[in-house]
């Protein structure tokens, strides 16, 4: 991860000051890094050597910094990895054109690695992320919204570069196809669990630990599964203030919210789920011989469910 960063630091570089002043903003905020370690331990369990497999890592966390970007700019966000959001800081116009910039950098750094399939696994995931999140936008303020419909769009919007990033790990390696396939699982179970909990942890978590405001979610009208869950489970009364809350986008009522959410168990059914998904991700690593790297995929697979933050 340190060659990593080595690698995102060079490549962040610009011309042109206010990009570098952006985006080192954000790079250095930090995160968790999930994705790039996602590819780096693929690629190590299945023997890949060189630095191509820190130039990838470099380019995922790239996208997922584009995205987050744009994301914040979408959703009006003020507070992401416990500092402001760049739109919060620099205005929106700049955060979005940044965005771009980090995002068409991580295309040119593809063209480098000569492999179209590099290409062509990261084209189709962020045409995907970007349909994810025009699902869950036509989805908002829509109480009413199944759960199959509400799992699609964070298999599109977050479990897509989960996926990509393993299945990556398996392209540099070469690996046969069924191999391959084994780590698209792994990453498409570990990034559902992953967005499961990041939807729970918007009722449970405290801001100052999780780095972003808490509720933001129902700020926005967001139909996630822990109000989904609360709704079939609550009383007629109950069921009908968060219906208004979704409809209207309103946290006025939260505290009583978050209550509801909690006696209900709504928040420990979607780690359920979570946990359930999370299992999927720790089969698939039957295929992968052992290796300190396999051990640390099954280790990602406790700790992405039972975090806090
Ligand atoms: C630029 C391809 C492109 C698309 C734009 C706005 C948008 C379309 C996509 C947003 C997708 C998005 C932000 C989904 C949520 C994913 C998610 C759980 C983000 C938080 O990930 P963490 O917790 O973040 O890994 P850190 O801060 O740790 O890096």
């Amino acid at each position: 991860m340190l060659q990593v960063d080595e690698v995102i630091r060079r490549r962040l570089h610009s011309q042109v000051a206010l990009v570098n002043q952006i985006s080192e903003y954000i790079v250095g905020a930090g995160g968790k890094r999930i994705r790039p370690r996602l590819v780096l331990l693929f690629a190590g369990a299945l023997g890949v050597e060189g630095p191509h497999k820190h130039e990838l890592a470099a380019i995922v966390e790239f996208i997922h910094t584009a995205t987050l970007l744009h994301d914040d700019v979408v959703d009006e966000s003020s507070l992401r990895r416990g500092r402001k959001t760049a739109n919060a800081l620099f205005g929106n116009a700049a955060s979005v054109l940044v965005g771009d910039f980090l995002y068409s950098r991580a295309f040119q750094m593809m063209v480098g690695l000569n492999r179209l399939r590099v290409l062509d696994v990261l084209a189709d995931a962020t045409n995907v992320i970007a349909e994810g999140e025009v699902l869950q936008l036509m989805n908002m303020h829509d109480p009413d919204l199944s759960v199959d419909d509400y799992l699609r769009v964070i298999r599109y919007k977050t479990a897509k570069l989960f996926e990509a990033s393993a299945r990556l790990g398996a392209v540099l390696a070469h690996a046969a196809p069924a191999v391959e396939e084994a780590c698209a699982t792994y990453g498409r179970a570990l990034g559902t669990a992953f967005q499961l909990v990041d939807d729970l942890l918007d009722y449970e978590g405290a801001t100052q630990e999780l780095g972003k405001n808490i509720g933001d979610d129902l700020r926005e009208g967001k139909p996630t599964l822990p109000l989904l869950l609360a709704m079939s489970r609550g009383s007629e009364p109950e069921r009908q203030l968060i219906r208004h809350a979704i409809e209207q986008g309103e946290v006025e009522r939260l505290p009583d919210i978050v209550t509801i959410v909690r006696r209900t168990g709504a928040l420990e059914a979607t780690r359920h789920a979570a946990r359930a998904e999370a299992e999927q991700a720790r089969a698939a690593l039957d295929l992968l011989p052992t290796s300190p790297q396999r051990d640390a995929l099954l280790y990602l697979c406790v700790q992405s469910v039972e975090r806090s933050s």
